[in-house]
Order: C-alpha cells, then sequence, then structure tokens
C-alpha cells in the first residue's frame, strides 16, 4: 500500500532531469533541497494526495484511469493520468506549453517509495521513506 506520508530521502539523476524540463540552476538548487512529503491516501481507485515542500503545499483528488490536470512546482502545467500496472503506478503526463510527454511510477521497494520520473530520454529517481 502507497498509504501514509512519505519524506524525500534521496534522489538520483534529479538535477539533470530538472535541466532537461528547462528549469534553471538556481530553481534546481532549491529543489535539491526541498524537502518534499508526500501523503498519500487510497482508497480503491480513488487518490488523495497533499504535496508539501519549501515551494508550496498542494492537494489533489483522482481517479485511476481518469484525466486530470496539475501545475508542478516550477508552474509548468500537465495534464495526464495515473494508472496501476501491477503493483506499480504509472503516470502518463504531457506538459501543456510544448505537448511533450512525461512520465512518472510510484512503486514500494523495501519499504521505501520509490518514484522514477522520464522526461525526453533523461531519468531519475527519488526515494522516500515513510514518516
Ligand atoms: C501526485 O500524484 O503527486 C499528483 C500528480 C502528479 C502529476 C505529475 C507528476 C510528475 C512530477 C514531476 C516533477 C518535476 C519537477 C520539475
Amino acid at each position: 500500500t502507497f498509504n501514509g506520508t512519505w519524506k524525500v530521502d534521496r534522489s538520483e539523476n534529479y538535477d539533470k532531469f530538472m535541466e532537461q524540463m528547462g528549469i534553471n540552476v538556481m530553481k534546481r538548487k532549491l529543489a535539491e533541497h526541498d524537502n518534499l512529503k508526500i501523503t498519500i491516501e487510497q482508497n480503491g481507485d480513488k487518490f488523495h494526495v497533499k504535496e508539501s515542500s519549501t515551494f508550496r503545499t498542494k492537494e489533489i483528488d483522482f481517479t485511476l484511469g481518469v484525466p486530470f490536470e496539475y501545475a508542478l512546482a516550477d508552474g509548468t502545467e500537465v495534464s495526464g493520468s495515473w494508472n496501476m500496472e501491477g503493483e506499480m503506478l504509472k503516470g502518463t503526463f504531457t506538459r501543456k506549453d510544448n505537448n511533450k510527454d512525461l512520465t512518472t511510477t510510484r512503486i514500494m521497494v523495501g519499504g521505501e517509495l520509490v518514484q522514477s520520473y522520464s522526461y525526453e530520454g533523461v531519468d531519475a529517481k527519488r526515494i522516500f521513506k515513510k514518516q
């Protein structure tokens, strides 16, 4: 289960990913220490996700397979949906400003929540520990 509050512990290649997303170096430096915390409440195929970081606090409700819109912490607007593939949550989103795809997954690995990000050939991961 993904339910719980998850605090980012470490990241892999996240700076390169953000650079590919077009985020400037100053924001990337701040994002390195964003203290991202995600609270997930899943009820069947319905999710309530609360995101909090040094940048903002934001809450969203979505249903698996149902498209929704979301603004990323840097303001980039995307639309897309989350789907369950086996034990993995897979999010397929499209940037509204350039129509390019951003995919992301969430999976539990050894008690940690691992979120992967992929954009234009650059992959990154952020690994969260339960709070
Ligand atoms: C959620 O489940 O957390 C809400 C929906 C998230 C949609 C998009 C997730 C991709 C996040 C990419 C972060 C990039 C920062 C530049």
